[in-house]
């Protein structure tokens, strides 16, 4: 088999999940393209492969059909990450992931790894504000000019986005997102003492300046690692079984064509 080939499998699936608008199609793009469009459509790959080391990681985005209530079972089944995102200056995204998305992940793996994300940081906060990345090419006119003014300003301002005279009050603080961590972990009826900690695993990003966003799922990445190596070993065995049942003539196959 072709190199190339046998690099495409996917060893671990990560799942991106929250209501229509939080920015998860933005967040895959500002992760696999280093960019960020203002307008992007979510129709189109439903997941992306990553390499991580020598694993394949793939990246489920939603293709839009979270917006008409049509996010089945299987999106979420096999899961070893799901990343539950809500937009913090809307306190609705996040009462959503509780009420819609979070029975969602019934079908995740029993170990599923569950990341709470607070995206549109930049909206709220002055350092996600201030994080951005190089600026590329669907930078827009008064983005440069707003980062001119923040460059030149000796200390940053305390509201990032009065600048532009627009503001957006954070409607969902640190600690609600805790909170709702805690409540995903009784859920799962999963024991908090022996569950990955809320602190590491609530972020806040913004996928329009980079902010926290490689950190996030390259904390995941390295979180599913166990999760990638069973399920290498789960299709080594396989592979062994099916062998076996080849060789003693076994299966419905073996028997069809021998007699
Ligand atoms: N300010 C800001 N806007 C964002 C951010 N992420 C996404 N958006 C905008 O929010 C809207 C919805 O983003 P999209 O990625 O399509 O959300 P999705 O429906 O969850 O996939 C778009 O207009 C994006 O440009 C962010 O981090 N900051
Ligand atoms: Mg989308």
């Amino acid at each position: 088999m072709p190199e190339s080939s046998k690099m495409r499998k996917p060893d671990v699936k990560v799942v991106l999940l929250g209501d229509t608008n939080v920015g998860k199609t933005s967040l895959l793009h500002r992760y696999t393209e280093r960019k960020f469009k203002d307008t992007i459509s979510t129709v189109g790959g439903a997941f992306f492969l990553k390499q991580w080391g020598p694993y394949n990681v793939s990246i489920w985005d939603t293709a839009g059909r979270e917006q008409f209530h049509g996010l089945g079972s299987m999106y979420c089944r096999g899961a070893a990450a799901v990343i539950l995102t809500y937009d913090v200056t809307n306190w609705q995204s996040l009462a959503e992931l509780e009420e819609r998305f979070l029975s969602l992940t019934d079908t995740a793996n029993h170990d599923c790894i569950y990341a709470v994300v607070g995206n549109k940081a930049d909206l709220t906060d002055t350092k996600a504000y201030l994080s951005q990345e190089t600026p590329d090419a669907n930078q827009t006119e008064s983005e440069e000019h707003r980062s001119d003014v923040l460059s030149a300003c000796p200390t940053p301002p305390a509201s990032p986005v009065s600048i532009s005279g627009v503001t957006f009050p954070k409607q969902v603080t640190r600690e609600d997102a805790l909170a709702f961590y805690g409540r995903i972990l009784r859920y799962k009826g999963s024991d908090e003492r022996t569950s990955l900690p809320a602190e590491k695993m609530c972020f806040e990003t913004s996928a329009k300046t980079g902010y926290n966003v490689d950190a996030l799922f390259e904390a995941l990445f390295d979180l599913v690692l166990p999760s990638m190596l069973r399920k290498r070993n789960e299709n080594q065995q396989s592979a062994t079984v099916d062998l076996e049942v080849c060789r003693k003539g076994g299966g419905k196959r073996g028997r069809s064509t021998c007699c």
